[in-house]
């Protein structure tokens, strides 16, 4: 190894009792709409923000009939859990109240259970908003304050028992491109990954509905961007399924130096570097492109498609 070559395996060594990367607890994970199967592909979360202000589909849907619509065709495009989001988590956001997150989400999440049948996760940091949602046909949470923002969350998702997902991040989405500051990302993503998933267990929440996330974008700059999609088997031997989110992200237009549209292919780099890392779920924009640069990134992990 070279000298300014990051010595990974080394980080593992106070977590010697995690399990290998190849011993995650298990490959599929129970929702109230069905079992999500992972264990022999990467499973796709479409991105169905209604938001004004997100950082590329901000805008995009006028009406919930618009995001319904785009939930539907999302599942035909091959998502196998649709992720709806009501308020912004771009670098710069400010947050919204929960009055109005309400009034996004909930028609599009009555609407789109009407019409699939696939797990709808619910993109929020606030109970009310996810106690909502769960009432309203969602499935799963996707906390991108790992249960820290609202010290409500994590009653309810032991209560509700649903699978929940613990995303990183340094700072708030106000606040965190500032300047974000890591003595070694990884070691320290992974140890908070790992202090979240222990509160969440100790809070009654079971082990199979807990995924993690490393949270790229949120609080890091390139080369922390970088450094965690190199480090991925680090946060999978913590033995929980991993997502991740690239999806035509600020790192994406940094290496290219290209707007949020133009950032397609260099997505489908980042997702197909991901699941070669360890990902086993991807958040995606473009369920259909990334489906099919999935299935080869698949083959080349499990074997091809049976
Ligand atoms: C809401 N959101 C935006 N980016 C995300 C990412 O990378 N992971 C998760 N879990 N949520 C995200």
């Amino acid at each position: 190894m070279s000298s300014n070559s990051p010595n990974l395996t080394a980080n593992l060594s106070p977590f010697g009792f995690l399990n290998p990367a190849s011993a995650q607890s298990c490959g599929a994970l129970i929702t109230r709409h069905g079992r999500i199967d992972f264990s022999r592909r990467t499973a796709i979360m479409g991105v169905l923000n209604v938001t004004p202000d997100s950082f590329y589909d901000g805008g995009r849907r006028q009406d919930a009939r618009q995001a319904i619509a785009d939930g539907v065709a999302m599942a035909g495009a091959g998502a196998d859990i649709i992720d709806i989001g009501g308020e912004s988590s771009r670098p710069g956001a400010q947050a919204v109240s929960e009055t109005e997150e309400l009034a996004r989400v909930l028609p599009v999440i009555e609407g789109l259970r009407k019409q699939v049948g696939l797990p709808i996760s619910i993109d929020t940091y606030k109970s009310a908003v996810a106690r909502a949602a769960l009432d309203a046909g969602a499935d799963i949470v996707n906390d991108i304050s790992a249960l820290r923002f609202d010290p409500a969350m994590v009653g309810l998702i032991a209560q509700e028992k649903v699978p929940v997902i613990l995303m990183h991040m340094q700072g708030t989405p106000r606040t965190m491109q500032a300047e974000p500051h890591y003595d070694d990302v990884v070691r320290e993503v992974r140890d908070f990954l790992a202090a979240q998933l222990y509160d969440a267990l100790d809070a009654g929440i079971a082990a199979e509905s807990v995924l993690l996330d490393p949270g790229i974008g949120f609080g890091k700059n390139l080369e922390h961007n970088l450094q965690l999609l190199r480090g991925l088997a680090i946060f999978a031997a913590l033995g929980q399924p991993l997502l991740v989110g690239v999806s035509r992200k600020t790192f994406i237009g940094k290496i290219l130096g290209l707007e949020p549209e133009l950032r397609l292919e260099g997505s489908l780099a980042a997702n197909v570097a991901a699941v070669l890392g360890g990902a086993n779920w991807v958040r995606v924009h473009d369920v259909a492109e990334t489906c099919k640069a999935l299935k080869v990134a698949d083959a080349l992990r499990f074997g091809p498609a049976r």
